[in-house]
């Protein structure tokens, strides 16, 4: 029983102990230099064999976390309560979160609806205890899209606030975009579409709204539907008049089913929420705190909006884009071929993060 022993070594080498998730439990073993466990091996195998002998997969998604073990999925268009199987629950003992609402997982149906495997997932939204371990908590998984929300007026758009949300999108692997509400206090669209210039530019999508007046709703449901996305953005910019708008009814729903499973969700309270028009919409109370921590200092650098395509041709590899010589982000912008208030932004973010 090599655990105890192994245990000293992980923390002698001082690895991160992390969320480890199914799809990766080899990996974590071999990066770890551990055996796998015989019995988990063992077990594997058995399911592999009876896997092929009498189980009845579907895919689905994990659209609630109702307990440690169970949580809801919806398949072949319908939802259900399952829980994981044997093997998963042996491999999850010890680890926390091994589930999050967004997952894609194989659920065999032969007998009770059990899941049997949770496949790859293609990025995620994680936040992190302030604990010394830095435990990862993952709020959702398979996110199509971030609706980052944003008031015209009352309150000002700040477009450094846009530049923080498009950081965190850009940074975890999915798609912004930019929806501007309230574009019923604006005097003219032009000013707006001026504003927003250096973000057209860019080829990011967005949508200017106003859930009071009914302006663009449509052009906003197009965008949803069947897409999985997450609103975020500040206090009182509109995203629950604008979720409300449409669709009448969604957030209640919402509310209900967090109210009913308070004290059993041990894990994350997030939920899928499925549009009339298709897709989901992912509702996780950790959003309103999705922020940038000092540990993303380091590669700001490369996520900034825009400097995908200059920072190759800064001098150092790790360039900062602040004080170096030869920095082609700093050249862009002292040539007007950058926008410098975007610039400026980007550097007090930086600051943020001392
Ligand atoms: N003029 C105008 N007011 C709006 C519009 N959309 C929302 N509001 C108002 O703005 C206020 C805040 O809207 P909410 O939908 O609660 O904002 P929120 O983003 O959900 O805020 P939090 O839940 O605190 O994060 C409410 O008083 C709304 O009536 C709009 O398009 N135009
Ligand atoms: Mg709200
Ligand atoms: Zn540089």
């Amino acid at each position: 029983m090599p655990q105890k022993k192994d245990k000293k070594k992980l923390k002698r080498k001082n690895i991160k102990i992390r969320n480890i998730r199914a799809d990766s439990i080899d990996e974590f073993y071999e990066e770890a230099n551990i055996p796998i466990n015989k019995s988990v091996k063992k077990n594997q195998n058995r399911t592999e064999k009876s896997l092929k002998n009498k189980m009845q997969l579907v895919k689905g998604q994990v659209i609630e976390i109702m307990t440690n073990n169970y949580c809801r999925v919806e398949f072949d268009g319908k939802t259900a309560e399952v829980s994981l199987s044997g093997r998963l629950k042996q491999l999850k003992s010890g680890m926390r979160n091994i589930l999050a609402v967004g997952d894609f997982v194989n659920v065999d149906i032969s007998d009770i609806p059990r899941i049997e495997e949770i496949l790859p997932v293609k990025n995620k939204l994680s936040r992190f205890m302030k604990n010394k371990f830095h435990t990862e908590i993952i709020m959702a998984s398979n996110i199509d899209q971030i609706i980052i929300t944003a008031s015209y007026r009352n309150p000002d758009l700040k477009l450094g606030l846009i530049d923080r949300y498009l950081c965190i999108a850009e940074i975890n692997n999915i798609k912004p975009v930019i929806c501007i509400n309230k574009i019923d206090l604006a005097d003219s669209i032009e000013k707006v579409e001026e504003e927003l210039t250096f973000y057209r530019k860019l080829g990011i999508e967005i949508v200017l709204t106003s859930a009071e007046k009914n302006i663009n709703l449509d052009k906003l449901r197009d965008l949803l539907k069947g897409k999985d996305s997450v609103f975020t953005g500040h206090s009182g910019a509109g995203k629950s008049s604008l979720i409300n708008k449409l669709q009448s009814g969604i957030l209640q729903k919402i509310g209900d089913i967090s109210t009913v499973n308070k004290g059993q969700h041990t894990t994350s309270s997030s939920v899928m929420i499925k549009w009339q028009f298709g897709g989901h919409l992912i509702d996780t109370p950790g959003i309103k705190i999705l922020g940038l921590d000092s540990e993303n200092k380091n590669i700001l650098p490369k996520f900034f909006p825009g400097f995908k395509s200059l920072y190759p041709y800064c001098k150092f590899k790790n360039c900062s884009h602040t004080h170096e010589i030869g920095c082609e982000v700093k050249t862009a912008v002292e040539a007007n071929e950058f926008d410098a208030e975007r610039y400026e932004s980007y550097l007090r973010i930086l600051e943020s993060l001392e």
